[in-house]
C-alpha cells in the first residue's frame, strides 16, 4: 500500500474493503432524469467509480435505462435531499437535485467504507442546515491565522495556488455535505483586499469553478474599507452616495467575473478592522449597504458579530467583553436585509474550552443567524493535544435559549426552524493546511470530518460520527475503533481538566494561545481576566457584577445569576467564588482545581498509552504522527497541571488534601 497517497485522501482513501455483498450493486448504473453532462452529476459518477473500484474492485458500467443494479434518479423533494432504498437486488438513489445525488453517492460509499451491508438499505435525508460552511483564515502570503498544520494550500507569495489538492479538498468537503467555503482570512489586508479586482479575478474564477463541480458555493472575506484602499475614495461611510455607487459597481463586476460566487463574509469594527462605527453608523447600516449591492445577483452578506472593545483597561471591573456581542447587535434586531446573516461565535468570548452559549443566539428574534465554531484548535491544543470538539458543538446546538416555545434550541435557530427563514446555518473556522495529512495531528481530522457531518445531520451523536470516521480513516478493526473512541470521546473534558477551570478560560500564553500562562492576559487590554486573589477566583457577571447573566431569557438568566443554580462547569465564568466554596461533589473549589489538574494529566497519559497499543494496527506514518503529538501533549499537560496548581496553592495557601507534589 502506498502509505503517503493513502493519508492524503483522509476518509476518502477508498482502500480495499470486505465486500459484505455490496460489490454487485455497483455493477450496472443507470441515470434517470439527471443529465450525465451536468458538472455535479459528473462528479458523483466519478466518485462512484473511484469508490467502487478502490473499495470493492468493481468498475461500474454506466448504461442507459434499466435493468440496472444502481438507479440514480431525479425525484421531487427538499433541496439537497436524497433517499436510498435497496429492493430486489437494486439500489435506487433518488436525489432532489444534483447536490442531493452527490450527497447520496457519498452516503453509499461511506457505508461501503464502513463495511456495512447495503441490503435492505432505506434512508431519506435532507440537510438540517441550509448553509454549511467552512471559513479559512488563510492569508495571501501563505500563512494561516491560527493555522496548525502547515501553510495555506490556496495562497502563496501573494498569489493564488491551484493544484491537485484543490480538487481533493473540494471532494473532501462535498463528502461531508459542506456547501459553502470562504477561502481567505476575515482579517483582510494587503493583497487579499485585491481579490475582488482584475489582479486576481481569473484565478479566483478558476478556483470557484472547482468548487462548483462539487456543489460548493464560493465566498470571499471582504475588506470593509475597500472603497478607500481600492477605490481611492476618502470614505467607507455606508450612507455616502459615492461609497454606495462604488460597491454597486464592484459587486456587478465580481458576480460577472466569478460565476460560482455566493457572497461575502465581513469582519468589521473588530480587532482593528475598519467598519461603519468610524462614521457613526450602526452594524446594520454597514451590512445593509453591502447586502443591497449583492442582492441583484442573489448574493448574501455574512456579517460577524465579534465586535468588542479590545483596548480595555484591566482595572475596569464594569466593562465586560462577554457583554459586547449582545450589546452591539441586539438593538438592531429586525433591521437587517433579508440577505444578511449575522454570524455569531458559539460563546460570548472567543472559542474557549468552556463558555456559555452566546446570548445573541436566539436572543435575536427577527434576524438571520449563523453559528460560528472553531474547528482549528486555537485555544484547544493547536492540533498537538488531542481534543475532539464534536461533543462541545453538540452541547451548543442542544442548548435551550428559551426564545420560542417548541423551537428554541440553537439548532432550531440556525437551521431556520425558529423563524422559518432560509438564510441560516453553521460555519466553522477550518483546521487544514498543506501538511501531508491536512490537519497536523491526524486525529484532528475527526473534527474536520465531524463538523461537516454534524452540520448536515445535527442529530448524529459524537460517537456515531466516530463510528464512521474511524473505519473510513484508520481501520475497522474493533480494537482500533474502540481504542480511538476511548481517546477521542473524553478528550475535550480531559483538555479542560488540565487547563483553565470551570469556565474561566484564558490563562494561555498571550497571542500564541498554546501553553499555560495564568496571568498572561490578566493585566492586558483584551478583556480576558480571571480576577484571582488570595481568597477566590472568577468574574462576577451576575446582576451585582457586570450584569451579563441578564442578557439571557428566563429561566437561563436566573440560573446563571445565582451561584447556587449556576451550572458548575461555568461557575467561574459567572461568579467570583471563594476557594473554600463547597461544590456539589462535596469538594472545595480549590480541591477541585487540584484534583482535576492531576486527573487531566493522568488521562492524557492514558490516551498516549492506549495509542501505543495500536502499533502495527494502523498505518505506520499515522501511528508515528500521533505518537509524536502525544509526546508534546504530555509535556504541555504537565506544565499546565503544575503551573495552575502551584499558582493557586501559592495564592491561597491551602494545601492539597491528598498531599501531592505542588511546587
Ligand atoms: C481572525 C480571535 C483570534 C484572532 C481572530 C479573531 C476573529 O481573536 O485570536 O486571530 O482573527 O478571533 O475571530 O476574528
Amino acid at each position: 500500500m502506498d502509505g503517503k497517497k493513502d493519508w492524503k485522501q483522509l476518509w476518502l482513501k477508498y482502500d480495499r474493503k470486505a465486500d459484505a455483498g455490496n460489490g454487485k450493486f455497483f455493477e450496472k448504473v443507470a441515470l434517470e432524469g439527471f443529465d450525465a453532462a451536468d458538472r455535479v452529476v459528473k462528479s458523483a459518477l466519478c466518485e462512484l467509480t473511484r469508490g467502487a473500484e478502490g473499495m470493492l474492485g468493481v468498475t461500474p458500467k454506466v448504461q442507459e435505462g434499466t435493468p440496472c443494479t444502481l438507479l440514480l434518479k431525479k425525484a421531487t423533494g427538499d433541496p439537497e435531499g436524497y433517499a436510498l432504498k435497496e429492493e430486489n437486488g437494486q439500489i435506487t438513489l433518488e436525489g432532489a437535485d444534483e447536490k442531493g445525488l452527490l450527497y447520496g453517492t457519498f452516503h453509499l460509499l461511506r457505508l461501503v467504507s464502513m463495511e456495512k451491508s447495503l441490503a435492505g438499505l432505506q434512508v431519506s435525508l435532507r440537510p438540517d442546515n441550509p448553509l454549511r460552511m467552512y471559513n479559512h483564515w488563510d492569508n495571501m502570503d501563505g500563512s494561516i491565522e491560527r493555522g496548525y498544520s502547515g501553510e495555506s494550500f490556496f495562497f502563496e507569495n501573494d498569489d493564488i495556488v491551484i493544484n491537485e489538492r484543490t480538487k481533493d479538498y473540494a471532494r473532501l468537503m462535498a463528502s461531508i455535505g459542506i456547501n459553502g467555503v470562504v477561502i481567505n482570512n476575515v482579517n483582510v489586508k494587503q493583497a487579499a483586499t485585491w481579490l475582488i479586482t482584475d489582479r486576481f479575478f481569473d484565478k479566483v474564477a478558476r478556483l470557484s469553478e472547482i468548487f462548483a463541480d462539487y456543489g460548493i458555493k464560493f465566498f470571499l472575506s471582504l475588506n470593509y474599507a475597500a472603497t478607500i484602499e481600492l477605490g481611492g475614495l476618502g470614505s467607507a461611510d455606508p450612507f455616502d452616495a459615492g461609497v454606495i455607487a462604488w460597491w454597486k459597481a464592484k459587486m456587478q463586476e465580481c458576480f460577472a467575473k466569478i460565476p460560482n460566487l455566493g457572497g461575502f463574509l465581513v469582519k468589521a469594527d473588530s480587532e482593528g478592522r475598519p467598519g461603519p462605527f468610524t462614521y457613526g453608523r450602526t452594524q446594520a447600516d454597514g451590512a445593509n449597504m453591502l447586502a443591497d449591492a449583492v442582492a441583484p445577483y442573489g448574493g448574501i452578506i455574512i456579517w460577524r458579530c465579534f465586535v468588542y472593545n479590545c483596548m480595555q483597561d484591566w482595572r475596569d471591573y464594569k466593562t465586560d467583553r462577554a457583554r459586547a456581542g449582545y450589546d452591539n447587535f441586539i438593538g438592531m434586531d429586525g433591521d437587517y436585509r433579508e440577505n444578511v446573516i449575522l454570524q455569531i461565535k458559539n460563546g460570548p468570548m472567543d472559542f474557549q474550552i468552556r463558555e456559555p452559549v452566546s446570548p445573541l443566539l436566539g436572543g435575536l428574534k427577527k434576524t438571520n443567524q449563523m453559528l460560528e465554531v472553531q474547528v482549528a484548535q486555537e485555544y484547544t491544543g493547536h492540533q498537538i493535544d488531542v481534543c475532539y470538539l464534536i461533543p462541545m458543538f453538540k452541547e451548543v446546538l442542544d442548548f435551550h435559549t428559551f426564545c420560542k416555545e417548541g423551537a428554541d434550541t440553537v439548532a432550531d435557530v440556525i437551521s431556520g426552524r425558529t423563524m422559518g427563514n432560509k438564510n441560516a446555518g453553521i460555519a466553522a473556522v477550518i483546521n487544514t493546511g498543506n501538511d501531508a495529512n491536512w490537519t497536523g495531528n491526524y486525529l484532528a481530522a475527526a473534527n474536520l470530518y465531524g463538523f461537516g457531518r454534524l452540520a448536515f445531520q445535527t442529530s448524529l451523536s459524537a460517537e456515531e460520527i466516530l463510528d464512521e470516521w474511524i473505519p473510513m480513516s484508520l481501520s475497522s478493526d474493533p480494537q482500533v475503533v474502540e481504542t480511538v473512541k476511548g481517546i477521542l470521546l473524553p478528550s475535550r473534558e480531559t483538555y479542560e481538566k488540565y487547563t483553565s477551570p470551570l469556565g474561566i478560560g484564558w490563562m494561555v500564553t498571550p497571542h500564541d494561545h498554546y501553553g499555560c500562562s495564568v496571568d498572561g492576559y490578566e493585566y492586558d487590554r483584551w478583556g480576558t481576566y480571571h480576577r484571582a486573589d488570595h481568597l477566590g477566583i472568577g468574574v462576577d457577571r451576575s446582576d451585582r457584577g457586570t450584569g451579563y447573566a441578564q442578557q439571557y431569557y428566563e429561566p437561563n438568566a436566573s440560573a446563571y445569576n445565582n451561584v447556587e443554580t449556576c451550572p458548575e462547569e461555568l461557575l467561574l465564568f459567572f461568579h467570583h467564588v471563594p476557594y473554600k466554596y463547597l461544590l456539589k461533589s462535596g469538594k472545595t473549589l480549590i480541591q477541585h482545581i487540584y484534583d482535576s489538574h492531576f486527573e487531566g494529566y493522568d488521562e492524557a497519559e492514558g490516551f498516549a498509552r492506549a495509542w501505543e497499543g495500536l502499533e502495527g494496527k494502523v498505518d505506520g506514518e499515522i501511528f508515528a504522527n500521533v505518537k509524536e503529538r502525544f509526546g508534546m501533549q504530555l509535556y504541555n499537560a504537565r506544565e499546565w497541571r503544575d503551573q495552575v496548581n502551584s499558582y493557586f496553592h501559592r495564592l491561597s495557601w491551602i494545601p492539597d488534601e491528598r498531599g501531592r507534589r505542588i511546587y
